[in-house]
């Protein structure tokens, strides 16, 4: 017989208010506008409805007050582990554990979120992904969640989707979920580079889509 098991995730990425207008310290451009398609989204069945949360220390690595001399969105800062090094971007102070900016944003169903999983504690190591740094020295323990539910497909909303969202698709395609994007649940922090990561989504396996069912491009 056919395999037609179907048991999809919802995974909210990263909706805090400090990547929220008015009041973000790392607000991502129109971040609103995408509340009502997510809240949509929580209406609808989906077996399992997981919200993340980027949630730091203090002195994060990725901050740029980390870091005396440099200056966020420009600067970069070196990351090391036992696997190697890479380079990353510095931002503002954003998401800091138990503070406002780290909570999920108001305006958002959260009654209907089941689990929340938080991500980037480790003050050393950036981790988009809200499954693992790019190292896997960190892991959030979302995989085993999705497993241990008997997921097959994740759809993937929230913020950023040139940093979180992305990262956090990639994953989930490389871990063998059928991984889908809703292009209305997501705003970059670029949106100059939309079209490129959609490209690299797609390569990557990711199905990047409309809620009205067509490929998104824009
Ligand atoms: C994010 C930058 C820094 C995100 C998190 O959620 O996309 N971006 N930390
Ligand atoms: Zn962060």
């Amino acid at each position: 017989m056919a395999n037609t098991h179907f048991k999809p995730a919802l995974i909210i990425v990263d909706v805090q208010a400090d990547f929220c207008p008015p009041n973000g310290t790392l607000a991502v451009p129109n971040a609103l506008a995408i509340i009502p398609t997510i809240n949509h989204l929580l209406t609808l069945p989906f077996p399992l409805k997981i919200a993340t949360k980027d949630w730091h220390p203090h002195n994060h690595t990725s901050f740029a007050s980390t870091h005396p001399g440099t200056s966020p969105f420009v600067s970069t800062t070196t990351i090391t582990t036992p696997v190697g090094s890479y380079e990353t971007k510095l931002w503002p102070d954003h998401c800091i554990q138990g503070t406002p900016g780290a909570a999920l944003l108001p305006s958002l169903s959260i009654a209907n979120i089941d689990q929340v999983v938080e991500k980037g504690q480790r003050q050393d190591i950036e981790m988009y992904s809200a499954f693992f740094d790019p190292h896997k020295c960190v892991d959030s323990g979302l995989k085993d969640v999705l497993e241990r539910g008997g997921v097959t497909d994740v759809f993937v909303v929230g913020l950023a989707f040139d940093y979180c969202v992305r990262a956090t698709a990639v994953d989930a395609a490389a871990e063998g979920f059928r991984t889908w994007v809703v292009g209305e649940g997501t705003k970059a922090v670029d949106a100059g580079a939309w079209d490129e990561v959609v490209g690299d989504l797609k390569e990557k396996g990711v199905r990047v889509v409309s809620v009205h069912g067509e490929e998104v491009a824009r």
